[in-house]
């Protein structure tokens, strides 16, 4: 098959142009003024990432110069939320820097809803402030445009590149254009890995005809993880997956409704239920139950309790707060300008949340490292904050020279959302322009034998589908190749059953971990075998490859943890507490690029902040 190969050299690369890589792109040009800097990106970044669809809500937001929050209380409030691990130099790091973006994006038009007595941005919570966020996307894309000397849509990264004069450095990245089939071969001296976190690892409860609705984005292939784990990048905190509390089938988040319209959760008979697990959740974590806000996982600890006690559905009380028609317009806009799956739903199942309590539901594992939970790269932290083991010379630089991440990508960070990875991003961009100043006239070495080898091994399963498909007469099912989907729904299977996904209510042990880590390795020889039909299911194809590999971090992690610290995302039924004494720390894995082999350790949690 004849491709043609387009090839880019630039300074810095920035992989995935969502939330971090646009946020990137931006700070890149403001340090690095004479830098090359190009944006590679898999769908089209005016509507890519996870805030394609828009936001209601500004989730990190400190507002300190009127006095409402520091960056030390945000620290706190993401460690009490994670159960005390967290990389506190990173959290604060960001939480002193995302003021200023969130005023960017006013600057760029973004609408804020204000509060009318005393003009600041309306609040929903301590942390949270609202917009008229449907557009979000397309103003922060326009930012990058303005700031990159090239921005590539369409093109799937599928592996990064590494430089070849000297050990453990980046040299740039490969992938392919999913419309015209082009191979892409992008040299650079630095990359920022933005690619997102991980939706379709874990069975969804919607399958079927309803598979595309989840709550995190259902394009989000862990890439991120992907992408820097076969470079040799260590990861942390992979098994802190999140499970969220969502509105039944359209996944709907419940923020605004529980902290700007004070609604509630009730269970099937008009109960109130927290209480009555406090005990039990004691018994498993100690004090933690009582630190406040209650963390994340805790909440839905007590909803999975309740479902299994037999008292459900769980309901949000809605009926109350919508008798007020201001209230009742926020909750319906709060899911037009983010999540409209939300509203038809509820308008398709005879839903009026004015007269009918809406169920909620816990959703399906997902793996990130923006929101409630902290799953991603080993990154250093900022000169100035980092203790010693945490630095190695340039903020958010992986443990690969050159390699920097950005919002998902970046373990550790907890409740970073849009604005904090956005945030992420600049920080990023300004190390990595120092990271190529300080390069001086050093050359980045990349062989055509190093780019060959990905491009035969990128088009394969092309060709897989071509030669394979000659032995079937019809259907789907062939001896030679396994397409995308069904990949896909297979590796769902084996992370739902053995990894701690709904069918088993998210419960796992050593035992069905092991057993889970080989069915994955053997899907990861038969997975050389996907049969790409056309572009577009290649792009399936490498999404697929890239979750598998998420997958399997995930594995090694929630084996090597032996306690159940987030009761509420997982549960290890070997090792039913929270167990301080031994595991008070972070965990880190390594998979050896050559000989595939993990190798975990842990890391010491330092509490930077009091
Ligand atoms: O209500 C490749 N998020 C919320 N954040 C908020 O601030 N407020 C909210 O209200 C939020 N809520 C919410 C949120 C997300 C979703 C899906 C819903 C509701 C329904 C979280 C934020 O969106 C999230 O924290 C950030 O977007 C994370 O930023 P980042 O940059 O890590 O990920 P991204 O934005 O998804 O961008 C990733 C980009 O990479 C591209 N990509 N490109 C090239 N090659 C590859 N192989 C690639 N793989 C991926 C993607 O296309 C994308 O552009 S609420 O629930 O809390
Ligand atoms: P969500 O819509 O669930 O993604 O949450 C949006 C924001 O509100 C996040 O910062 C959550 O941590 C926070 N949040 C959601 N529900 C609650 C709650 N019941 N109590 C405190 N904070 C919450």
């Amino acid at each position: 098959m004849g491709i043609k190969t387009v090839y880019e050299d630039c300074d810095i690369l920035v992989v995935g142009g969502g939330m971090g890589g646009t946020g990137a792109a931006y700070e890149a040009r403001y340090w690095g003024r004479d830098l090359k800097i190009v944006v590679a990106e898999k769908a089209n970044i005016d509507r890519s990432g996870a805030v394609a669809q828009g936001l209601y809500a500004i989730n990190c937001y400190m507002g300190t110069q009127w006095g409402e929050n520091n960056p030390e209380d945000h620290v706190r409030y993401a460690r009490n939320d994670l159960m005390g691990l967290v990389r506190e130099d990173l959290a604060f790091d960001m939480a002193r820097h995302v003021d200023s973006a969130v005023h960017k994006f006013e600057e760029w038009g973004l609408p804020f809803m204000k509060n009318a007595e005393t003009g600041r941005y309306l609040r929903e919570g301590k942390w949270q402030i609202m917009i008229h966020g449907e557009s979000f996307k397309p103003i922060v894309a326009d930012a990058a445009r303005k700031s990159a000397d090239k921005i590539y849509n369409r093109i799937m990264v599928t592996h990064l590149l590494m430089d070849e004069s000297r050990d453990n450095r980046v040299g740039g990245a490969v992938g392919f254009n999913c419309r015209t089939g082009d191979f892409h071969v992008f040299r650079a001296k630095a990359v920022i890995v933005a690619a997102g976190g991980a939706s379709h690892i874990f069975k969804p409860r919607s399958v079927g005809e309803g598979m595309g609705r989840t709550w995190y984005a259902p394009w989000s292939s862990g890439s991120a993880y992907a992408l820097s784990i076969q470079a040799g990048a260590k990861m942390t905190q992979m098994e802190n997956r999140i499970v969220l509390a969502r509105f039944k089938d359209g996944y709907g988040p419940v923020g605004a409704y529980f902290l700007h319209l004070k609604t509630y959760t009730q269970n099937a008979y008009g109960n109130e239920y927290e209480t009555t697990w406090y005990e039990d959740t004691k018994a498993m974590v100690g004090e933690y139950i009582d630190h406040q806000p209650t963390p994340t996982c805790l909440r839905n600890h007590a909803f999975i309790q309740e479902m299994k006690a037999g008292r459900g559905p769980i309901y949000m009380v809605t009926t109350e707060a919508f008798q007020d028609p201001h209230l009742e317009e926020v909750g319906w806009e709060n899911f037009l300008g983010m999540t409209v799956s939300q509203a038809v739903v509820w308008a398709s199942q005879d839903i009026d949340p004015k007269y009918v309590n809406p169920e909620l539901t816990t959703s399906e594992p997902y793996v990130m490292g923006s929101h409630a939970t902290c799953s991603g790269a080993w990154c250093s932290g900022p000169e100035d904050l980092s203790p010693e083991e945490y630095f190695w010379g340039y903020n958010r630089m992986m443990t690969v020279d050159g390699l920097f991440g950005a919002g998902d990508a970046v373990g550790g960070t907890a409740h970073a959302f849009s604005s904090g990875s956005f945030t992420e991003g600049r920080l990023a961009a300004k190390a990595a322009v120092k990271y190529i100043n300080d390069l001086k006239d050093e050359k980045i070495s990349v062989t055509d034998k190093q780019v060959d080898d990905f491009k035969q091994a990128i088009y394969q399963p092309l060709d897989n589908y071509r030669i394979g498909s000659n032995e079937i007469v019809g259907g789907t099912v062939s001896p030679s190749y396994l397409l995308p989907i069904q990949g896909l729904q297979r590796l769902e299977k084996v992370m739902d059953e053995y990894v701690g996904g709904i069918s088993v209510n998210y419960m796992t042990n050593d035992k069905m971990l092991e057993r889970g880590i080989e069915l994955l390795d053997i899907m990861e020889e038969d997975f050389e075998h996907i049969g790409a039909e056309d572009l577009h299911q290649l792009l399936r194809a490498w999404e697929l490859k890239h979750r598998l590999l998420t997958s399997q971090s995930v594995a090694q992690h929630t084996l090597f943890r032996e306690e159940t610290r987030w009761p509420g995302y997982y549960y290890r039924g070997d090792h039913m507490k929270l167990d301080d004494e031994n595991w008070h720390c972070l965990t880190l894995s390594r998979r050896d690029p050559e000989t595939r082999e993990w190798t975990m350790e842990k890391a010491p949690v330092y509490h930077i902040v009091d």
